[in-house]
């Protein structure tokens, strides 16, 4: 087990506000590939060829056969015991709030109260032209035939709700994902790379406003020169162990005289 500060320990039990950042390494365990590691999503195609509106114009059915393969990944899998950790840390903490770079779902599969999307979600589908939303069996179809999914109110091309490189994340989110971590006492960088941006920004953010910032993570990452802590580890282990830690400590603080 990799080791865990009592600094760590203390301030998360003292926190009024944790923001936790999230990217495709706390569903590694779920079974769901990540980006950039050996076998990740990206080994099979480019990013520039799927995850942008140029490449999806250009080919829908191959992009929306994609997404469909991967919500398919997503609906068969199940939060780990990482999403559950990160449930389990708002019993202790007054407000948690996870902002996630994935589209998964399996925060919000996990019960987690306050899961801010910056990247959208991949098991919403909209209409490029009316904006209606599209039942995913309604691209399954079409993708059956091999045909590009479209919209049966308008015929304009159906697209996951997801932001493609290019795209402005959704400002809401945005302003949601800036106040929680602008406020939080204890940032935690948990399974990114942190090499896209806007998201990478946070932890550094975080930290000049005063939060103490851990990572979870078994590699160095785009933000390690930047944090106070790096736990080299998966988040299925230390982030229970670590919940489990600030349970501890917080039963030790309640009895104490
Ligand atoms: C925008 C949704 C402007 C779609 C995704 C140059 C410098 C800086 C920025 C840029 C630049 N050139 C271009 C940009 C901007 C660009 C960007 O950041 N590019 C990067 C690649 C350089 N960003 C954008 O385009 C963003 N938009 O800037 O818009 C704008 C403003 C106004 C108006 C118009 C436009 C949009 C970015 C969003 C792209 N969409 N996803 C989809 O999913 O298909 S990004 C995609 O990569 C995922 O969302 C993912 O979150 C993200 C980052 O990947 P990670 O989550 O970190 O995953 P990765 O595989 O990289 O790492 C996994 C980590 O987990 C590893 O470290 C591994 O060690 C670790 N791990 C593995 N197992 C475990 C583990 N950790 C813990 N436990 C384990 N068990």
């Amino acid at each position: 087990m990799p080791t865990i500060s009592d600094t760590l320990v203390c301030r998360l039990a003292e926190a009024d506000h944790v923001a936790v950042l999230t990217g495709a390494g706390i569903s590694a365990e779920s079974g769901i590939p990540t980006f950039r590691d050996p076998d990740g999503l990206w080994d099979e195609f480019e990013p520039q060829e799927l995850a942008n509106v140029e490449a999806f114009l250009d080919n829908p059915t191959l992009v929306q056969g994609w997404y469909q393969r991967r919500r398919q990944v997503v609906e068969e899998a199940e939060p780990n015991a990482g999403h559950r950790a990160l449930k389990a840390l708002e019993a202790h903490v007054p407000s948690v709030s996870v902002v996630t770079q994935n589209v998964d779902d399996l925060h919000n599969r996990a019960g987690s109260d306050a899961v801010i999307e910056l990247h959208g979600n991949i098991t919403r589908n909209y209409c490029v032209d009316c904006e209606r939303t599209a039942a995913p069996e309604a691209v399954d179809a079409a993708i059956r035939n091999g045909e590009p999914a479209c919209c049966p109110a308008c015929d304009g091309l159906i697209r996951p709700d997801v932001v493609w490189f290019g795209e402005r994340l959704p400002p809401e989110a945005v302003e949601r994902a800036d106040a929680a971590t602008a406020r939080a006492d204890v940032l935690l960088s948990v399974g990114t790379s942190a090499v896209v941006y806007p998201a990478a920004r946070y932890p550094v953010r975080a930290r000049e406003h005063g939060a103490y910032v851990a990572e979870v993570n078994p590699d160095t990452t785009g933000v390690t020169p930047d944090v106070d802590e790096s736990i080299r580890g998966p988040a299925g282990e230390v982030l229970p162990a670590l919940v489990e830690a600030v349970a501890d400590r917080s039963e030790e603080g309640a009895g104490a005289p």
